[in-house]
């Protein structure tokens, strides 16, 4: 049996703050926000890969955190993990994404409710909601 894809995601967190980027596609969730971030890579691990993918994604160098609590897999063949991340370096630019946009916990709620989070990553907003509330 082949191992599952891991896909990392950064919870880039500025004080009550964090980043979120807008996909522009797949068609499904093209126009949808989502945690950025990308697969894991032979020889990488997770906190290596994220640090890449934030390069490549949001041209920023960061530090990784603590892991989210929920480990998400959507089907037998991807598996999710998030890390909070903070930036040392630049300022986040939107290289691959539509946009990209900081949230406090209120404005990520109401993202929330109107579904305009990509589905996989619900489980994330929710646990941020409430931490960010508190930062
Ligand atoms: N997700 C997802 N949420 C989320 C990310 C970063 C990724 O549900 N926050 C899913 C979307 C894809 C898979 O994980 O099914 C890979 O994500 P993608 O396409 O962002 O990974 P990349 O950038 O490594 O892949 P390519 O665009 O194909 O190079």
């Amino acid at each position: 049996m082949t191992e599952p894809v891991l896909v990392v995601a950064g919870a880039v967190l500025d004080g009550h703050r964090m980043l979120l980027a807008q996909r522009d596609y797949p068609e499904a969730v093209a126009g949808l926000w989502e945690l950025p971030g990308g697969k894991v890579e032979s020889g990488e691990s997770p906190d290596q890969a994220l640090v890449r993918e934030l390069c490549e994604e949001l041209d920023v160098e960061v530090s990784v955190g603590a892991a989210l609590r929920d480990v998400v897999s959507p089907t037998d063949s991807l598996t999710l993990v998030a890390m909070r991340a903070e930036i040392v370096s630049g300022t986040p630019r939107a290289v691959e994404h539509r946009a990209l946009r900081w949230v406090d916990g209120t404005e990520l709620a109401h993202l929330v409710r109107d579904g305009a989070l990509v589905p996989n990553d619900l489980g994330w907003a929710h646990e941020m909601i409430a931490e960010l509330q508190v930062r």
